[in-house]
């Protein structure tokens, strides 16, 4: 396998927390279904994504939500690689989500600079092996089980420490199976057995999974803690892209925290977020400002 171009230093050197947007070229899910499902649509979708300030584009060709059942592995690769392959070829800085080795391997001997699996590893031990044999960076996200069943494994005493110290054995045992440490980014995996409440102290306590030492990427995207936060009088929640003003909020939070990456629907609201958070924490640091892209 070839070894991976680094992040570009366009990306390493903004000196703010990165934006990632979502490309699902899936028919099913929870928050955009089915609007991408055809690869020329996915890829314009992915190019205006990075003319609204997304650093990097997510590419996923299997729906996670609660409920969903799997997409066989042919499949997969059918929806991702063209997809994968154009906007790579059109200079934008690729992620690929899946918790599947081969689609893993193929999506980065495509050019994809990121791999995202939302397993951390999990799903399929081989995973760790191709993530180690290409070396670039890995998002490992806190999860407990496939769609189907993971509404079902949601039971914590204390959701912050569990969710770290679950985290930090995925960590260890990805570095047994030979990743580097540095490869690594971890993620809270908000929504992915945590259907309602223990989204927040996840947020609230990002410094306790900081503590493991690793840049966090923060999903929180439409999710439906954040339509039960908006819920109307009825007790209804909030549709899926009635959620994307409290995703910017949350963005302007989770990067004021110090987190890596932010990924989302909405660019424009939470690139907007993330630049303000940079100026603010900037402004503390007074020669900061003068170099900083966030001048004026
Ligand atoms: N959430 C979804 C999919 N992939 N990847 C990471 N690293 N973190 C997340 O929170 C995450 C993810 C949920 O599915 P969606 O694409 O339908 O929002």
């Amino acid at each position: 396998m070839h070894h991976p171009e680094p992040l570009p230093a366009a990306l390493t050197a903004l000196g703010r927390t990165l934006v990632m947007g979502v490309v699902n070229v899936t028919p099913d899910s929870f928050s955009d279904g089915g609007r991408w499902f055809d690869p020329g649509a996915a890829v314009r979708h992915g190019l205006d994504l990075v003319a609204q300030g997304a650093d990097v584009v997510d590419v996923g060709g299997e729906s996670t939500r609660p409920g969903a059942a799997r997409v066989p592995v042919d499949e997969e690769l059918r929806r991702v690689l063209p997809v994968v392959r154009e906007l790579v070829a059109a200079g934008a800085v690729v992620s690929i989500d899946t918790t599947r080795a081969v689609v893993a391997r193929a999506a980065v001997e495509a050019g994809a600079l990121i791999l995202n699996d939302v397993s951390g590893g999990l799903a399929e031990q081989e995973m760790a092996g191709v993530a180690a044999e290409w070396g670039g960076v890995y998002v490992a996200m806190h999860w407990r089980g496939h769609g189907d069943v993971m509404d079902s494994l949601a039971h914590y005493d204390d959701v912050v420490t569990q969710v770290r110290d679950e985290l930090r054995a995925r960590l260890d045992a990805l570095v047994d199976a030979g990743v580097r440490l540095e490869q690594v980014v971890l993620d809270p995996g908000l929504g992915f057995a945590k259907p309602g409440a223990d989204n927040w102290p996840l947020l609230a306590r990002l410094d306790v999974l900081q503590e493991l030492g690793r840049p966090l990427l923060v999903g929180a995207s439409r999710k439906r803690f954040l339509g039960h936060l908006l819920a109307g009088p009825d007790g209804e929640p909030a549709p899926p892209v009635g959620r994307d003003r409290a995703t910017a909020a949350v963005s302007a939070l989770a990067a004021a925290a110090g987190v890596w990456c932010v990924r989302v629907h909405d660019v424009a609201g939470s690139a907007d977020a993330v630049r303000v958070a940079a100026a603010w924490s900037c402004a503390r640091e007074p020669q900061g400002i003068e170099d900083g892209e966030h001048r004026g």
